[in-house]
């Protein structure tokens, strides 16, 4: 009798946040989502419209074009989270100041059901259910995404403060 083999490379459904405020936006963003893309290990399956969306935290900076995708990958979480990492440094940012401007930032948002907390990843992200800028384009393309506090994205959205000034923006 053989045993049912399980399989190494069932891939997670994932959700990440990306956001950019320095140079061009759009083709960091789009930059960003084509390395996503053709890394190994990584699926796009969704992607939100654009969002232009006032600067969020205490320092001062120019409005971020914000989007959402979802990935299914079969790499671990902090191998995605690593992978996310290296595209941001291959397209240029510099990280100075703290919560200050990004040429791009890739967030791992989501990574199946898995709760996970240590020094380089907290999942599900805590403070997405407060952040309208991630909100609103992750409900867009996967309402039904578990935020980590037993809502969803839809549900969190409906308490959500700050949702006037994120715009969406019309396909081009
Ligand atoms: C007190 C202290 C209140 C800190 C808020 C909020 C810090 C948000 C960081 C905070 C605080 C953040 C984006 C952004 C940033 C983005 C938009 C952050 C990290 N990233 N604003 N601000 N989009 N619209 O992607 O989210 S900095
Ligand atoms: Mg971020
Ligand atoms: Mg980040």
């Amino acid at each position: 009798m053989t045993l049912p083999k399980r399989n190494e490379t069932a891939p997670t459904r994932c959700a990440l946040g990306l956001g950019s405020n320095l140079g061009d936006r759009k083709a960091n963003l789009d930059g960003a989502l084509r390395r996503l893309e053709q890394s190994e290990g990584i699926t796009l399956v969704a992607r939100s419209s654009d969002y232009e969306t006032p600067p969020w935290g205490p320092v001062p900076q120019d409005d971020y074009l914000n989007i959402c995708t979802v990935v299914d990958t079969t790499l671990a979480p902090h191998d995605l989270l690593k992978r996310c990492l290296e595209i941001e440094n291959e397209l240029g940012r510099v990280r100075d100041v703290r919560w200050g401007p990004r040429t791009i930032d890739i967030d791992v948002l989501i990574y199946g059901s898995e709760k996970i907390e240590d020094d380089a990843l907290e999942l599900p992200h805590p403070r997405m259910r407060d952040r309208a800028f991630v909100l609103i384009p992750l409900a867009e393309i996967w309402p039904d995404a578990p935020i980590g506090d037993g809502r969803t994205a839809a549900e969190a959205l409906e308490t959500c403060p700050d949702q006037d000034g994120v715009v969406r923006l019309e396909h081009t």
